[in-house]
């Protein structure tokens, strides 16, 4: 049988479909995204849930003309699909194919490159300030998730969108989940709305009081539709958004095509202000095994359609497993140590933790720059917090990193996962940054283990140092290194020979093992380096380097981040400071790029980080003279 979504090559094609139509071709699109994303993986509980919602916006409003962003991005499948995308959408996340998340490079549909929460608001309001300036007609629409509406730099939008009271449209997507189910007191309000409670409390309450008007008031409770009319327009002021400055509607139930259509087209009359259409909805909508753990399905890896288990086997642990048994071993030992996430409960391995330490457990919302400040006055006042925030996330806390931890030198501990390359999700996601934007923070130690063992040890020492630590250790699975039982010592600032050799071959984290490898493999060839775990970015062992450094030697670095301010710098730098100009130096890492979306060993390869890549970086260098 013909498909109608073969026949679906933009948005104008939606426009023509019957109601029946509309809802055949929402299956159709949730069986294609379940297909793609269990052989490529991807985000599916998110994109499951918005089906019916992407296509009613699709259906009502103009895109590209009207634009429509989406927070955080990963819920965009169902856009891509019907935007002129379908079947490019089965490259999804490959190198080579189409990204994960919204791409202005990509289509003129994606009007705003996201990936991390809370920015969409701000965008939009910029984006219909400039439309007004401009003198030109179109919507803007906002979509967000009730996760990324805990992010504060949602609010200081809605901030704004109030005060400007722009014509702007945001949508909010409320499932009740942000990668785990949200947290917080705004979550709270959310269900509370949601459930209808509040209105049927507000509807009584109503009835009460025109009970009290003489004559006037029963005939106006009987006429029922009245009594609604009459709490919808008298007492819904009174909601948060509606306070705000923003007309709320809602709640809509976010799977109804003809409801989402009816309230959509609603907004789009309205001309005096902003618009927050408040849709509740269902992650994993559809597929029973991601509607029953829609956190393992947010971002899942190929799995078979028929179980829902992963298609292949979970082999060897992940650097967050080992992170988050380590922190509950250290969790017992020690109860003034407190663990704090922003929303990655699961994927930063602190699950455990969270479950065996409940009271000593934190997750503040999608919210990174109050989870350092949180930790800044846990730390102040004697506890030992570990903050653990992916490495590109962090970002977003700069100034709480630098103004109220490490100006203060609060021992906070900072366990950046994810740092490094990261696979499948695209440039907004790299871990390439945090050696170059922690570096020239004062105060801060900085660290990176060359497998498991050393991330144990170098957790519990961080715990001991008495200032700011940030320890980055990358995506994926272990190296497989034998882990000691008992913690052993770890002297700030010291370095490890783990071959010898003539030259220096400085290597930080993961790369320690690759730059190992192409040591030996150097050898074959007549070359000779010794092989340094480097272990710290900050304090450098300065008296390691020096010993090659003053003997004249060729000294090379090599780090898995963005060479600018990173950990060869920083080596450059003390080699300056030490007014040693005469020796060969040079710092292998990765340019500045707009890093492709694939695997981590093929990016790896294509900027030659693996061992045979840093072999031939190594002999062109020292070809030169
Ligand atoms: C600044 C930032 N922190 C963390 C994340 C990781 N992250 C991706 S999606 C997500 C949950 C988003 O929840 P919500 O907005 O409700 O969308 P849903 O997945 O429920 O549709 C999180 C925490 C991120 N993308 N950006």
């Amino acid at each position: 049988m013909n498909k109608i979504l073969d026949t679906i090559s933009g948005p104008q094609d939606l426009k023509k479909l019957s109601p029946e139509d509309l809802a055949k071709l929402a299956n159709e699109v949730r069986a294609y995204i379940l297909e793609v994303v269990s052989k490529n993986g991807g985000h599916l509980s998110a994109n499951l849930g918005v089906v019916e919602l992407t296509l009613a916006l699709h259906y009502v409003f103009d895109a590209p003309r009207d634009k429509i962003i989406w927070d955080v991005g990963h819920q965009c499948y169902t856009h891509k699909i019907i935007t002129g995308r379908r079947e490019q959408f089965r490259g999804l996340r490959r190198s080579g194919g189409i990204l994960g998340f919204p791409s202005r490079k990509e289509s003129e549909f994606d009007t705003y490159n996201t990936g991390h929460a809370s920015t969409a608001l701000s965008a939009a309001l910029g984006m219909a300030v400039a439309r007004d300036k401009k003198k030109e007609d179109y919507r803007v629409i906002a979509v967000v998730g009730d996760g990324s509406l805990t992010g504060g730099m949602a609010w200081e939008a809605l901030n704004q969108i109030g005060h400007l009271r722009e014509k702007l449209i945001v949508v909010l997507n409320d499932n009740e989940m942000s990668i785990s189910p949200s947290v917080g007191a705004l979550s709270k309000y959310l269900a509370y709305l949601a459930s209808g409670q509040y209105y049927l409390r507000i509807k009584d309450h109503a009835k009460s009081i025109l009970k009290s008007i003489p004559r006037l008031g029963w005939p106006m409770i009987k006429a029922g539709r009245a009594v609604e009319d009459l709490v919808k327009k008298t007492f819904f002021p009174g909601l948060l958004f509606e306070e705000l400055g923003l007309r709320y509607i809602g709640p809509v139930q976010g799977h109804s095509l003809g409801s989402l259509i009816e309230v959509f087209e609603q907004a789009k009359q309205y001309e005096v202000g902003p618009v927050l259409i408040h849709c509740v909805t269902r992650k994993g909508r559809g597929y029973a095994p991601a509607v029953d753990n829609p956190e393992h399905f947010h971002g899942a890896s190929p799995f078979d359609v028929r179980t829902g288990e992963p298609a292949a086997p979970n082999g060897k642990a992940s650097f967050s497993k080992v992170f988050g048994r380590t922190m509950v071993k250290l969790g017992k030992a020690d109860d003034r140590v407190i663990a704090i996430t922003a929303a990655m409960l699961e994927g930063t391995g602190l699950a455990d933790f969270a479950h065996e330490f409940p009271e000593r457990f934190f997750d503040v919302g999608i919210a990174e720059q109050h989870a350092v400040n949180f930790a800044a006055g846990l730390a102040l006042s004697g506890f030992k917090p570990v903050c653990a925030i992916y490495s590109t996330f962090l970002q977003r806390a700069y100034d709480q990193v630098y103004h109220d931890v490490c100006l203060q030198d609060l021992p906070v501990v900072f366990a950046l996962d994810r740092a490094g390359i990261v696979p499948d999700d695209g440039p907004t996601h790299q871990g390439l940054n945090d050696i170059a934007y922690l570096r020239h923070m004062p105060n801060m130690v900085l660290m990176a283990p060359r497998d498991e063992n050393e991330l144990q040890h170098m957790l519990k020492a961080a715990l001991s140092y008495g200032h700011p630590v940030a320890i980055r250790f990358p995506k994926g699975k272990v190296t497989g290194a034998s882990v000691d039982a008992e913690f052993k010592d770890f002297p700030l600032g010291r370095s490890e020979l783990l071959k010898d050799g003539t030259d220096l071959l400085l290597a930080y984290g993961g790369l320690v093992y690759p730059a190992l490898e192409a040591a030996k493999k150097l050898e074959e060839d007549g070359l000779s380096f010794a092989v340094v775990d480097a272990k710290f970015a900050k304090p450098l062992d300065e008296e390691m380097i020096l010993r090659f450094a003053r003997a004249g030697r060729t000294i090379m670095t090599a780090e898995e981040g963005i060479v600018a301010g990173g950990f060869g710098s920083a080596v450059r730098e003390f080699l300056d400071r030490q007014r040693i100009f005469n020796i060969r130096f040079k710092a292998i890492g990765l340019p500045l790029e707009i890093y492709p979306v694939g695997k981590a060993s093929q990016i790896k390869k294509m900027f030659r980080l693996d061992p045979a890549g840093l072999v031939e970086q190594i002999k062109e260098f020292c070809r030169q003279d």
